[in-house]
Parts: C-alpha cells; sequence; structure tokens
C-alpha cells in the first residue's frame, strides 16, 4: 500500500456543501455527491449556527459510512466537535498549526492558495493539501480572488509537493484539463448543488474523475441478522471437529479436552491500535488475531478456539464487519484454530476484544522469568519495522512499503516458537511493546541485568534505507519499536548456535548478566517503550 498515493486519490472527486442551493439541504447535495461517487465532502456554512450541528453530524456519519473523507470549512472547533477527518482553511482563517494542534498529528489540514507568492508566504509546515483556485470563473464565493486558469494552477502544482486540488468553476468538461496539469484532485459547489439534475451532473463528473458510483451503504442494525451472517463464514479445516463439540452459535462453546490450556486475551481499538484509512477492514480483522495469537506462540501452545468480542459504532455498515469477519476467519483458519464464538454490542467506539485459548507444551511452558545470567539474549527476526511502518503511515512518507506492510500484517511466529521449544530454550516471550521495554519484562522477572549490543543488531535492509533518509539511528528505532511480534528469547549461546542453523534471520541483541542494581546495564538516552501510536487525535 501506498499511502501517499492512496490520501491523494481521496480528493480525486471533492464536493463542498453549498450554504446558499435552492431546494437542496447540505445532506441532500451530501448524498448525491456520494451515491455519484465522491471521494471527499466539506462542509461548507458560512452562517453556520449550532441548529445546523445535527445535519453537519450526520453528513459526517453518512461521509464515515461510506468511507468518504469529511473535512469542515474554516472553523477548527467544529471539526473536532463533528470528529471531522479534517479542516479546510482559507489565507484569513485560522493558522494551519492551530488546527494541527487542537485535531492531532492524524487529522487532514488543508489550505487555500491561488498565487506563488501566497504559497511562499504560508507556513505549510502543517499543511496535507492544497485546494488552488479559482482556476475557472465562479459565481459561488463572492469574495474569491482573480481566476488563475490552468497556467496558474500548474505553477502552484510545480512549486510544492503537496497535493493539489483544483477548485473554482469545476465542471465535468474542464476537469480533464486540472489533472492534465497534475492536479490530484478537484473541488466542485455549484456544478453538483445548483444544477437542474444534481445526480445526472455529478455522475459526469464521477466519470472525469475516474471515480464509481456507489450505493449509499447503511449503518448496521440488527445484530442476531448480522451474528447468522459471520457464522456463515466458511471456517471448517481438518482440525475443527476435532477442537469444538458443538458448533458457535449456542450460549457457550463445547470444547474437546485440553491437556494444557493456555489462555490469552488483547484488544484493539479503532485510532488508537488501527485506522480505517490506514487499513482495511480484513487486515486490522487478520492482524488482530495475529497478535492474539502472537502470545500462544510465546508461550509454546497450538491455537484452538479464538472468540472476539466487538463494540460497534452506528456508522458502521454490515459489510464492513463482514469484512473484519472475513480476515478474522481466515488468519484462524491459516492456524487451523476455530472461532469458538463472541459478543456483538453497540458502542460510542470501535474496538476488538480477542480471548484465545490453545494447547500448551506438555514439556515446557516458557517463562520471562527463566533467563539466567551468561545467557545469551536473542530476537527470531527483524525487528524495528512495524514502528518505522507507522512513522511512514502518520508522515505520509512514500517508498518504503515493506515497513507499512510489516506493522499491517504481522504473522505470529509459530514456527520460530517450534525451533525453540525443540531445542528446550524456556526462557520466551513476543516483542509487542519494543525490545527495549520487554527485555526490561525479562530482566525483572529473571532478576538479571541486561546488557545491550547494539553493534552487533542485525539491520534489516529496508530499515536501514528509511532510516538513511529519515536520518534516524536504526538501532534506537530496533529499541524502541513494538508491535514487530518476534520472539525474544534467552538461552546459552552454544544453543543459539545450533538454533540459528534452523532460524537464519535470528540475531544476538545483548547478553544477561547478575542483577547489578539495574534492569539495564547500558539502555542509550531517549529509548522508550513502544507505545501503540495510531492515535488520530
Ligand atoms: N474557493 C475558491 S473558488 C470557490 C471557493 C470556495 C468556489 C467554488 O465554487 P464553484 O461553484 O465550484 O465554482
Ligand atoms: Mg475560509
Amino acid at each position: 500500500m501506498d499511502s501517499l498515493l492512496h490520501f491523494k486519490n481521496r480528493l480525486r472527486f471533492y464536493f463542498i456543501t453549498d450554504d446558499a442551493a435552492q431546494g437542496l439541504t447540505a445532506l441532500d447535495q451530501a448524498k448525491i455527491a456520494i451515491q455519484s461517487g465522491a471521494t471527499a465532502v466539506q462542509y461548507r456554512n458560512k452562517s453556520f449556527s449550532l441548529s445546523d450541528f445535527a445535519e453537519a453530524k450526520e453528513i459526517q456519519q453518512l461521509c464515515k459510512t461510506n468511507q468518504v473523507l469529511f473535512i469542515v470549512n474554516d472553523d477548527i472547533l467544529l471539526a473536532k466537535a463533528l470528529d471531522a477527518d479534517g479542516v479546510h482553511l482559507g489565507q484569513k482563517d485560522a493558522a494551519l498549526h492551530m488546527a494541527r494542534q487542537i485535531l492531532g498529528s492524524g487529522a487532514i489540514v488543508g489550505a487555500s492558495v491561488s498565487t506563488p507568492e501566497e504559497l511562499h508566504g504560508t507556513d505549510l509546515t502543517d499543511c496535507d493539501y492544497i485546494g488552488a483556485g479559482p482556476v475557472f470563473p465562479t459565481g459561488t464565493k463572492a469574495d474569491a480572488k482573480d481566476v488563475i486558469g490552468l497556467a496558474g494552477l500548474r505553477r502552484i502544482i510545480d512549486l510544492t509537493p503537496l497535493p493539489v486540488a483544483a477548485i473554482g468553476g469545476i465542471k465535468a468538461d474542464n476537469i480533464a484539463g486540472c489533472f492534465a496539469q497534475g492536479a490530484a484532485g478537484v473541488c466542485m459547489i455549484s456544478a453538483i448543488s445548483r444544477a437542474d439534475d444534481p445526480l445526472q451532473r455529478a455522475s459526469g463528473i464521477a466519470t472525469a474523475c475516474g471515480c464509481s458510483p456507489r450505493a449509499l451503504a447503511a449503518p448496521w442494525q440488527d445484530e442476531f441478522k448480522l451474528i447468522d451472517k459471520i457464522l456463515s463464514v466458511p471456517s471448517r479445516h481438518e482440525s475443527f471437529d476435532a477442537i469444538i463439540k458443538a458448533p458457535p452459535g449456542d450460549d457457550a462453546a463445547l470444547l474437546a479436552s485440553i491437556r494444557n490450556p493456555v489462555i490469552t486475551t488483547d484488544t484493539q481499538k479503532e485510532n488508537f491500535h488501527f485506522r480505517l484509512d490506514w487499513q482495511t477492514m480484513e487486515e486490522v480483522g487478520r492482524k488482530s488475531v495475529e497478535i492474539t495469537f502472537s502470545d500462544l506462540a510465546a508461550s509454546y501452545a497450538r491455537p484452538l478456539a479464538l472468540f472476539v468480542n466487538l463494540s460497534i459504532p452506528s456508522h458502521m455498515t454490515d459489510e464492513m464487519l463482514e469484512s473484519l469477519y472475513k480476515g478474522i476467519s481466515a488468519a484462524v483458519n491459516c492456524h487451523e484454530a476455530v472461532l469458538g464464538g463472541g459478543n456483538i454490542s453497540a458502542g460510542s467506539e470501535f474496538s476488538i476484544d480477542l480471548f484465545a485459548v490453545g494447547e500448551g507444551d506438555p514439556d515446557i511452558f516458557p517463562l520471562r522469568s527463566a533467563g539466567k545470567p551468561g545467557d545469551g539474549l536473542y530476537v527470531s527476526g527483524p525487528i524495528g519495522l512495524s514502528l518505522a511502518g507507522l512513522s511512514c503511515l502518520m508522515a505520509r512518507k512514500t517508498g518504503f512499503p515493506e515497513l507499512i506492510r510489516k506493522f499491517i500484517e504481522p504473522t505470529a511466529r509459530f514456527d520460530a516458537a517450534q525451533i525453540l521449544a525443540a531445542h528446550g530454550v524456556r526462557c520466551v516471550m513476543d516483542i509487542s511493546d519494543g525490545l527495549a521495554g520487554d527485555a526490561g519484562h525479562i530482566a525483572n522477572a529473571s532478576h538479571v541485568s541486561v546488557e545491550f549490543d547494539p553493534a552487533g543488531f542485525k539491520i534489516d535492509s529496508v530499515l536501514g534505507a528509511y532510516c538513511r533518509s529519515a536520518n534516524l539511528d536504526p538501532r534506537m528505532l530496533m529499541l524502541s519499536g513494538g508491535e514487530d511480534y518476534e520472539l525474544l528469547f534467552a538461552c546459552r549461546p552454544e544453543v543459539f548456535e545450533k538454533i540459528k542453523a534452523h532460524l537464519p534471520e535470528a540475531f544476538c541483541v545483548g547478553k544477561l548478566l547478575p542483577y547489578s542494581g539495574r534492569g539495564f546495564v547500558n539502555l542509550p538516552d531517549g529509548i522508550r517503550s513502544y507505545q501503540h501510536g495510531a492515535e488520530k487525535k
């Protein structure tokens, strides 16, 4: 996935609501635009009063349900109150950095610019895209600046790396010209809001933008209907009947007897652990399972059953939830486990709580407390990539899809766990909170001190390239980055030599020493353990 491209594409067909249209409310206009294929809607109401709030919120919900960007014109606080995706500010509106401060790092902040002089005079540090115009004559904005034409649009596009959306007098027949100059998108008001046949005009605009019409998605309503649909997702494999005695759908699940039951739980929250403009629902489903099962891998347990509790806000659709379950089922099946059941409830936030049941190894249950002075400290594979991927997503930085993939698609390392178990390794955990933080858990539990060997860290080549481009030290990302879900383990160096033959990507990150009064002998300054950081606002 290329996140910048993804963001640019969301500006392609950018409709702005008209507060002076005859006959059509802002909500009617937004529905027409969204049905026709709009990728973004801006709520622009120059005479906004509190009595308009309910309608504005309905437009925001409509956008969210249909995965259309929702931006508020001028008013940062209204954007905040409506939980908008961002705000668009004119030259006279509040400074862009105020918008960033109030709306947070994940918000989209746009700015109007009409000339190269204005572009140079605007501090664009906190700006995500430019609205440039008026490109053509417009009667909609009384105080519009001089028409800049396609040549003026081109000058602005050539002067900024930010995506530029053309505005002012945009109609179906002049859209191709704007894209030909390199515009990321086109914004329009009256071509739709004041048209004799707005639906037909909007669909002509969609065609010119290369956007397809969509059936307006309805929010989910019926829990029972949804559960039936979810349970009908095929999730049977050879082990199914051996794991679960009664198929899911009853009050509780009857599992076959388990010799060494190992149970773990995890939670994933929207805008904290994941973001739906970065990840599809299917990807969110897969990752939720992988990271929950990762705890089983780190416990040498074979996954058997997964239980999922969902809290779903009203704007989500049946289709979105089916797609989430498609991802959940795919990951559960891939590990030959079963979806044992769960619960769905309405809630203001979208969150996924997962409970996994596994069968432990009859001989070893690895513990954080089993590290011994003289052991080496090792990781099962490349680390730091996921945090770098998250940073790319947050900064909309292109060029490192492998890092973004690692953030979006981590996998539980059952393969590595099997090798460690076969070699009798007793001190294991998965790295979810960062190498430094997780090594600290081993130091505490095993009552040893950890000495890192940053010079010996094996640096992944893509991580290295990213760090060179961002002027960062890859070792710092490796120490503080979480969510790689590699295994961290301690064992005698001679045992590691044997493991390495089966796990060539594993490497040494340090060693365990007798406790010296501190958990870490040499933790570099500025290292913090990983904080899940897909936070939107
Ligand atoms: N900013 C520059 S031109 C314009 C704005 C808000 C008005 C665009 O309206 P229309 O009806 O698409 O020309
Ligand atoms: Mg304005």
